[in-house]
Parts: structure tokens; C-alpha cells; sequence
């Protein structure tokens, strides 16, 4: 968990590196080698490692547009995925979807800029899994902002009901965007909601990667062993604004300080150093995350953009089928 959360924290301040080359000075969000918007998860890497510990490749996972955590902790491949942050025809998504959009079907995992978008079709793989009779499971991030959605509400019902093999995760980091959770609900943790459903919901305070890791363990082994959904709702912290280029003035700075000191990384590094684990062996994981990261950077930078006309490809309507139907858009 610690090798895979030193490899996220450093994989995007590299990738931020990367984002600002040529955007500066007035910020040209379309300018640079990662065009676009750039959504940076540093501070809620616990809850992407301690629930991913427990997955299987042939497990689902869905994130929302903050994914690059949890998609290291399920272990998708690192260079292909960075290959389409950059836009590369070698991406994931052939450099068509950039960093809210990643597909690894090797190891089931998608994202969506969409809020809440990713619940129904946890939900859909959990069904299918429950069909199929495999032990599967899947596995549904998405932030506290997204439990007001109706795909997040109704994807809990139809888990409930029909018992699926599905754990919802809420990565609560106080902020949607500007606007803080208790401004929008009076519930005071997403955790509550799990009531109206009749399922579990868990609580789980302070960034702390081990109290993920074992509530995880009972919510993902309740869904594998046929027992039905959970809820869990983890307290991470967002350490930047909401996208790159976020001023956050509408951030108390004693908020962003209260991020800073409350750092999930340094908390299960002393945590590891309580048990017994030597600064050495720290000391290697960190540089070998490092070095795993310069290697997916290097080799992403390398890779050729794509045509312009391959983003006609790989579309619901091509030409062929245009014309086929007599439709010509
Ligand atoms: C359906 C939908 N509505 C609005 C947006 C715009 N939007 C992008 S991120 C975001 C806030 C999300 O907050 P939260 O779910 O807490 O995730 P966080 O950004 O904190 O990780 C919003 C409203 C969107 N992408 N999708
Ligand atoms: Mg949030």
C-alpha cells in the first residue's frame, strides 16, 4: 500500500511538472504537453490503496475524474495510461480520452468526468458477476460531492435489492469543486445514507490507510462471499485546488493547512516504522515509485500523436454506416 501510494503522490507531482510546461504565463489551459484540465488526487491515496489491496484483476473498478490513484492501486498499466494523459496514439483510450477518461479492460478498470457516473455501471458488472455465478466484485469511487446524484441513489437501491456483489467508496475531501458538503445536505456523513437502503454504511476518519485497508477487507469480502453491498465513506484530504490552475480563493487557508499536516503517506510511513520497517526500506520503495514513474514518463513522451483523422475511428457512427442509413451525420 505504501509502494503504491509513494508511486501516485510522485507520479502526479510529476505529471503537474509536466501539465505546466507552456502554459505559463497566462495559463493556457490548451497549451503544453498535457492539454486540457488536470484533476491531481494528492492527500486521498489511502482510500484508493486500502480498497484496491483486496482486488483481483477480474474485479471492477470505476473512478470518477480524479483517478490516477486508484488507478495505480488497481494496477493499471502505468505507460499506456500516461502515454494518454499525453495524448499518445499508444494511450489506453488511443489518446482520444486524456486523464478523466482511462480504460484498462485487462484489469477492469474505467473512469468518467462524469459525477457519479461510474455507480451504475459498477452496479451492471456486480449483476453480471452475480449471473455468471463468479466471485467477482466491483467497486464504485466517487467523491462526496456526487451522493446527491440520482445514479449514485438509485445504483444503492438496485444493489440493495437485488443483494450485489458491489462496494460504493465516497472519497470524502470536504470540497466539491468550491462548494463545501454542508452546504448541500444536511446529512453530515455519506456514510448515513447507506441506512435508507438497508445496507452497511462505514465511517472512516483521519486518512488513515490501515483503518482502510480493514474495513475494506470485511466490506469486499462481505460482497465476494454473496452478502451484498456496502458503503464505505473515507476521510481523505484534497492538498490542491480542485484542477490545476485552481487560485482556491475560496478556501480558508487554515482548510489547506489542516490538508497539509494531515498527510496519509507520512501517517503510514510512521505507522510502517512503528512495526518494525526500517527508514532503508522506505527509503528503496520511495526511489523505486520514482524511477517507475520517470520510466512511464520518459516512454509516454516517445510515443506518436495520433492522426487527426483517426478521431474518426473507433466511433458509433462511421461513414459506412452514414451512408448505410441514409443519415449523413
Ligand atoms: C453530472 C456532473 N455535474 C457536474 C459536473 C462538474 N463537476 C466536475 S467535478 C465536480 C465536483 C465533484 O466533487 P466531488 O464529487 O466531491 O469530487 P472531488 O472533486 O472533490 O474529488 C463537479 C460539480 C460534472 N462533471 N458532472
Ligand atoms: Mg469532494
Amino acid at each position: 500500500m505504501y509502494e503504491e501510494m509513494v508511486t501516485a503522490r510522485y507520479y502526479e507531482e510529476r505529471l503537474q511538472e509536466e501539465y505546466l510546461e507552456g502554459k505559463q504565463p497566462a495559463f493556457d489551459i490548451s497549451a503544453g504537453p498535457i492539454p486540457g484540465e488536470l484533476h491531481l488526487a494528492a492527500g486521498q491515496e489511502a482510500a484508493a490503496a486500502g480498497v484496491c489491496a483486496h482486488l483481483r484483476d477480474d474485479d471492477t473498478v470505476t473512478a470518477p475524474h480524479r483517478p490516477h490513484h486508484v488507478a495505480i492501486a488497481k494496477g493499471v498499466d502505468l505507460e499506456r495510461m500516461t502515454a494518454e494523459i499525453f495524448g499518445r496514439r499508444t494511450g489506453l483510450c488511443k489518446g482520444k480520452g486524456g486523464h478523466m477518461h482511462l480504460f484498462d479492460p485487462d484489469v477492469n478498470f474505467a473512469c468518467s468526468g462524469i459525477i457519479a457516473e461510474g455507480c451504475p455501471p459498477a452496479v451492471g458488472a456486480a449483476m453480471a458477476a452475480q449471473k455468471r455465478g463468479e466471485d467477482s466484485v466491483a467497486v464504485a469511487f466517487l467523491g462526496e460531492g456526487a451522493v446527491d446524484q440520482g445514479g449514485f441513489l438509485e445504483s444503492l437501491n438496485l444493489a440493495a435489492v437485488q443483494n450485489l456483489p458491489v462496494v460504493f467508496v465516497v472519497e470524502d475531501n470536504d470540497w466539491a469543486i468550491s462548494m463545501p458538503q454542508e452546504r448541500v445536505t444536511d446529512v453530515e456523513v455519506s456514510a448515513q445514507r447507506a441506512e435508507g437502503f438497508d445496507m452497511p454504511g462505514v465511517r472512516v476518519d483521519h486518512d488513515d490507510a490501515v483503518a482502510v485497508y480493514e474495513a475494506a477487507r470485511e466490506a469486499v469480502g462481505r460482497a465476494r462471499d454473496g452478502n451484498g453491498p456496502t458503503l464505505l465513506d473515507v476521510q481523505v484530504h484534497r492538498r490542491m485546488g480542485h484542477f490545476m490552475g485552481d487560485a482556491e480563493a475560496y478556501r480558508p487557508e487554515e482548510d489547506k493547512e489542516a490538508a497539509e499536516r494531515r498527510d496519509s503517506i507520512e501517517r503510514l510511513a510512521d505507522d510502517l516504522r512503528d512495526r518494525g520497517v526500517d527508514e532503508t526500506e522506505l527509503d528503496e520503495i520511495r526511489a523505486d515509485a520514482e524511477a517507475r514513474v520517470e520510466e512511464a514518463i520518459d516512454w509516454a513522451k516517445e510515443q506518436p500523436e495520433p492522426d487527426p483523422e483517426e478521431a474518426y475511428e473507433d466511433v458509433f457512427v462511421d461513414d459506412a454506416t452514414a451512408a448505410a442509413t441514409g443519415g449523413d451525420d
